[in-house]
């Protein structure tokens, strides 16, 4: 008897161990101002999750500190005279807050309204259910197809939207390849939307358009359920601890050069070797099947407002470099008329940071697609990456004023 009551306690706090959430008591989010030596500096500590990266002139970044180093980590900035300020001292009150309002968001939802409604976050399923859904509304323009599996099994589902007829331009749009952003699989969805029932079907006159929505949605579920701040994938690696290889420094272009990491227990975790990761290769044969017409290639992700065109693998440029930099000011022109919100134009070496092995460089490097942008979405919330529920309209509609600009470009190649 005593026996048996020991044995269910012991399964009880297996259970609960087993499923408990990640929680993030007492770490701190600071947002820092550097100089490009303190960022040299800073990026060499370890156990730091950058959420968003300062600029190389004077904007800052926002980097989230566990409770056991933020005390070393304030000294550090004091003694080089580092300027900052404290964003939150509990990014787990954060987390909880978020929570609060999106399931606020899910009961205002009520049960008959089927569409999409860019009022909340979507499930996974919910996402792969919405373009099943645009493909039997519209037979002639829209084909879904499945372009691989995740790790965990998940289909990676894509849709061609074509107007009709043979060669065509194309613009290839991914999300969600970063788990933790979640505003960009929400900018995919309302592209679909917009170029199939709503204000930008003309798009669709001259250009096709292939949308891969989610593309680590093993990363996202799992920032749904166990880890908001959940970045790479969930694939096992050598090491027993940590989980998960960023898919955005797993490309084979200048893999692991900068800004990637070997070891399993960084959010930069580049793989064992290039295309390790199943998503990263869905991603390729998908952008590698379209290549031949493909005059564009956006990977929409966040936060910081940034529209970075390559080379991300050093601080050189592409030789037509000026034909990026044009495309991308007209794009950020276009989004600032409809709110103001502005974006820094320049290449990811440059204007970030470089890091090798990212799906833009690869796009542009290997399968030869001209105008590639990484698209930083804005930030907001609470913190960065919890833009709430009602900024999603926002951001979508002003963001597509953006993708329009690429559209028109590209409708005449
Ligand atoms: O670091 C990244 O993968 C991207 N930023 S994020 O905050 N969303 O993680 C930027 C990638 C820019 N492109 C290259 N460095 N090639
Ligand atoms: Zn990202």
């Amino acid at each position: 008897m005593v026996h048996t009551r020991f044995l269910l306690a012991f399964l009880l706090v297996v259970v609960a161990v087993a499923t408990a959430e990640k929680r993030y008591d007492g770490y701190g989010l600071y947002r820092v101002q550097q100089s490009f030596q303190a960022r040299r500096f800073l990026s060499n500590i370890k156990g730091l999750d950058w959420w968003s990266r300062p600029g190389p002139l004077d904007t800052p970044g926002d980097v989230m500190v566990p409770k056991d180093k933020r005390l070393a980590f304030e000294g550090t900035l004091k003694t080089r005279r580092i300027r900052y300020t404290l964003l939150s001292d509990d990014v787990q009150m954060l987390i909880n807050a978020e929570k609060e309002r999106q399931s606020d968001a899910i009961a205002r939802k009520g049960k008959s309204d089927s569409r999409i409604t860019f009022d909340r976050y979507y499930s996974h399923d919910e996402m792969n259910a919405y373009l099943d859904e645009v493909a039997s509304k519209y037979p002639d323009i829209a084909k879904v197809e499945s372009v691989g599996k995740s790790y965990e099994g998940r289909e990676l589902k894509g849709i061609t939207l074509s107007s009709g007829g043979s060669g065509k331009p194309l613009v290839f749009v991914d999300a969600g390849i970063h788990a933790r952003e979640w505003i960009a699989p929400a900018v995919a969805l309302y592209l679909i939307q917009e170029l199939t029932e709503g204000s930008a079907q003309d798009l669709l006159k001259d250009v096709d358009w292939v949308i891969l929505p989610e593309v680590n949605p093993d990363g996202y579920e799992y920032t749904r359920s166990e880890d908001r701040m959940w970045r790479k994938t969930r694939s096992k690696t050598s090491s027993e601890d940590c989980l998960g290889v960023d898919p955005n420094r797993n490309f084979d272009f200048h893999w692991m050069e900068s800004g990637a990491s070997s070891d399993p227990c960084d959010e930069i975790f580049a793989g064992d070797k290039a295309f390790s990761e199943s998503e990263a290769r869905a991603l390729r044969d998908y952008v590698l099947a379209n290549a031949k017409n493909a005059k564009a290639y956006l990977t929409l992700h966040s936060y910081g407002q940034y529209l970075l065109y390559p080379w991300g693998y050093d601080e050189s440029l592409p030789d037509d470099w000026r034909d990026l930099d044009d495309l991308g000011n007209a794009m950020n022109d276009a989004i600032k008329a409809v709110r103001g919100t502005e974006y820094t134009v320049g290449s990811s070496g440059q204007a970030l940071y470089p890091a090798a092995g990212a799906s833009d460089d690869w796009s542009k490097g290997v399968a030869g697609v001209k105008y590639v942008y990484t698209v930083e979405l804005p930030g907001g919330g609470f913190y960065g990456f919890d833009l709430p529920a009602s900024e999603i309209k926002p951001v979508v509609e002003e963001t597509l004023q953006g993708l329009r600009v690429v559209g028109q470009k590209v409708a005449g190649m």
